[in-house]
């Protein structure tokens, strides 16, 4: 009789069971791309939702395992650990201190999580993002295409809606490019997005464009001011679905996402965002694109302010 051999479930492990942390399960799940395993430090939640989620098995019909956990040894063996814990701002509460309480709440997911999954890659969620995907490089000790943070697909997707629904055309051909840090200095290249391969320069005039960008900019920031109590949760878990099925499938998808930079576009020792191709190995390369003197301007800002964040997390981390 035929025994078939013994297979290794392809693992995806999601520490921050919170708004983004659970979507991405779903996500995950419903594509039937990987098992996930749920962390949180929030007792009987994350069990609570991995439960929901194996209860819709039967109707959305996948066959992913779902579990939830508090403990690290059931994230053992993931192919891919995402990062989303984190504390949204309190009121009354400074950004340095929300720098101080994230940085030190990816510090201590990665240092256990590494520890279970040495053969990870990681995907960083928590804000600030480029810091923290710098942090989570610097504790996991692992080359730095094994590290990405996820924003620019997501800011990119953001920059997409707004171009279809300006023009009314679908959202199929509408492809865009945004680099830099995940904030108020993303660099948007409206040069670079297209609408079925046309730059959308030869669409629009500059004031629309630079009113879609300006959208864009404020794209979490206009969801945050009207749900009150948190921010967008949908698109960001999509986007990160994204890179996690390009890396598990070895799609080699080019997109955005926060890379560790050695001389690409004339920066060093930095995460930020810029095009990258994602395969099973993490980030298989960085494309260079041409950029004009006021675009590589932008992005110079931008990781600029990039890296004094990382000095000052590390200053903040070294006083406690
Ligand atoms: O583009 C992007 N990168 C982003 C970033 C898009 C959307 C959200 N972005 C950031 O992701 C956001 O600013 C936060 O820093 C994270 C997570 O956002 P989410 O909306 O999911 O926040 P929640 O719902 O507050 O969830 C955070 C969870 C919550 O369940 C906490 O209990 C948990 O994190 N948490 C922890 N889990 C494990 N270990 C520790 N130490 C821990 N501390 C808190």
């Amino acid at each position: 009789s035929y025994i078939p051999p013994l297979c290794n479930p392809t693992r995806v492990a999601i520490v921050g069971a919170g708004k983004v942390g659970s979507t991405l399960a779903q996500r995950i799940a419903e594509r039937n791309i990987a098992d996930v395993v749920l962390l949180d430090v929030v007792e009987g939640m994350p069990q609570a939702i991995a439960l929901d989620l194996t209860q819709a098995r039967g109707l959305e019909h996948h066959d992913c395992q779902i579990i939830g956990t508090n403990d690290y040894a059931d994230t053992a063996n993931s192919d891919i650990v995402v990062i989303s814990a984190g504390k949204p701002r309190q009121p009354g509460m400074s950004r340095d201190e929300l720098m101080k309480t994230n940085a030190k709440i990816v510090l201590e997911a990665t240092k256990q999580a590494i520890a279970y999954s040495p053969d990870a890659i990681f995907i960083v969620i928590t804000n600030p993002l480029d810091v923290m995907t710098y942090l989570t490089w610097q504790a996991s000790g692992l080359p730095p295409h094994r590290v990405m943070g996820m924003a620019g697909i997501l800011d990119s997707a953001r920059f997409q809606t707004f171009i279809a629904m300006e023009l009314g055309v679908s959202i199929v051909d509408v492809k865009g490019m945004v680099l830099g840090s995940h904030g108020e200095l993303m660099v948007p290249l409206p040069r670079y997005s297209t609408v079925s391969g046309i730059p959308i320069t030869e669409l629009l005039d500059a004031a629309t464009i630079d009113r879609l960008i300006e959208r864009t900019r404020n794209g979490g920031g206009e969801i945050v001011e009207l749900m009150r109590t948190g921010g967008a949760y949908f698109a960001p878990a999509s986007s990160t679905c994204e890179m996690v099925e390009s890396i598990l499938f070895n799609q080699s998808r080019l997109v955005p996402a926060a890379a560790y930079l050695q001389g690409e576009y004339g920066l060093k020792d930095v995460f930020i965002g810029v095009p990258c191709r994602l395969g099973c190995r993490g980030i298989e390369s960085i494309l260079e694109l041409n950029l004009t003197d006021s675009e590589t301007t932008a992005l110079h800002i931008s990781a600029e302010s990039v890296r004094h964040n990382i000095e000052f997390a590390n200053q903040l981390l070294a006083a406690t």
